[in-house]
């Protein structure tokens, strides 16, 4: 018999990471996980870890001969600005490697003849505002506004989203009989910030590289200008959205893409915010137009209204409460310590 378990792709980036420590706590479930790169010492011992790339078949066929697999999260992906410089190698990883769970999950779903849980991080890159007056006009853009992403990684995603939700209810419709179908449902996150990993290869990064510069004492200058606004989250928040959409009744759920945030802020407020608790921080601004062009065609805010009535979701992190009780001691904590 195959051992029942929880697959977690991307397992060794920042939300990994942290849904990882969560998954350990909560779920009696084996979590497997895999990513090409090795997970940090620590959270290896939670889990089974596979060092493997996502697009080897051979590695993804021995693994379902091991595993029952019930649910997959779907982390791995080339973030937006690292996807700029590589746009087919993005393209692959992004799309292509998501296709190939998506077969396996389907596949998956027959052999159990129940449907595989896909639970699928997309962004608010999926969005793509066409200039700074539109932005300002539509602070809290709703799921299905101004889908028309800039980035080959905001394309990636909201093309997978078109994927999985195929995969979930029209995938074989002219089969004479309609297979078990695997059940993907996804949240498009704003910037996520945490306390124990910096992000690389993102456009968000600013936000958390900012903090964790002040907490080290190094100087910081600002790839985007004083008005940069975009919605951030803090990272607990972020696995709780993901654990609370995997554990909502399928009923309960009106779409199978939903937004999710927590506070929106300019990078000025960023900075401020910082200097709060770190006030000889050296925060200076030095855009970078091309990525600030980015930055400005993601929304100001989003409108999570459907995932609060469905599925119960509100962030328990405000922007006070994320630096007063979560960013700040957590972060002091790992450099006074380090
Ligand atoms: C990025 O900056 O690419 C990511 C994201 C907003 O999805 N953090």
């Amino acid at each position: 018999m195959r051992k029942k378990g929880i697959l977690i792709t991307g397992a060794a980036g920042e939300i990994g990471d942290a849904l990882i420590r969560s998954l350990s706590q909560q779920d009696q479930n084996q979590v497997i996980t895999l990513d090409v790169r090795p997970l940090p010492a620590e959270t290896s011992t939670m889990v089974t870890h596979i060092t493997g790339d996502i697009m080897d078949q051979a590695l993804l066929a021995r693994l379902v001969s091991e595993y029952e697999i019930a649910t997959i999260y779907h982390l791995a992906a080339l973030l937006s600005t690292r996807a700029e410089f590589t746009p087919e190698a993005a393209h692959r990883v992004n799309v292509e490697g998501t296709l190939g769970l998506l077969k396996l999950a389907s596949e998956q779903s027959q052999w159990r003849g129940e449907p595989v849980l896909f639970i699928f991080p997309s962004s608010v890159a999926a969005y793509g505002m066409p200039d700074l007056e539109t932005k300002a006009r539509y602070p809290m853009v709703r799921e299905w506004e101004w889908n028309y992403p800039r980035t080959m990684y905001g394309c990636n995603k909201l093309y997978c989203e078109l994927l999985g939700t195929y995969y979930s209810e029209n995938f074989r419709q002219l089969a004479a009989e309609r297979p078990v179908m695997l059940d993907f449902r996804s949240v498009r996150f704003p910037g996520l910030i945490s306390a124990y990993t910096v992000p690389s290869g993102g456009t968000s990064d600013y936000g958390p590289e900012m903090l964790h510069a002040a907490a080290q004492n190094s100087p910081y200058a600002c790839f985007v200008s004083e008005e940069a606004c975009i919605p951030f989250m803090a990272m607990p928040d972020a696995v709780t959205a993901l654990t609370l959409l995997a554990a909502a009744p399928a009923k309960a759920l009106s779409r199978r893409v939903y937004n999710v945030t927590s506070f929106s802020l300019t990078a000025a407020e960023f900075r401020e915010q910082v200097l709060n608790y770190f006030p000889g921080a050296d925060i200076t601004f030095n855009p970078d137009k091309k990525r600030q062009g980015i930055v400005d065609s993601w929304p100001a805010g989003l409108n999570d209204h459907d995932a609060r009535r469905d599925w119960g979701w509100q962030p328990a992190y405000g922007l006070e409460r994320a630096f007063e009780e979560y960013l700040v001691p957590n972060i002091r904590n790992r450099y006074m310590s380090g």
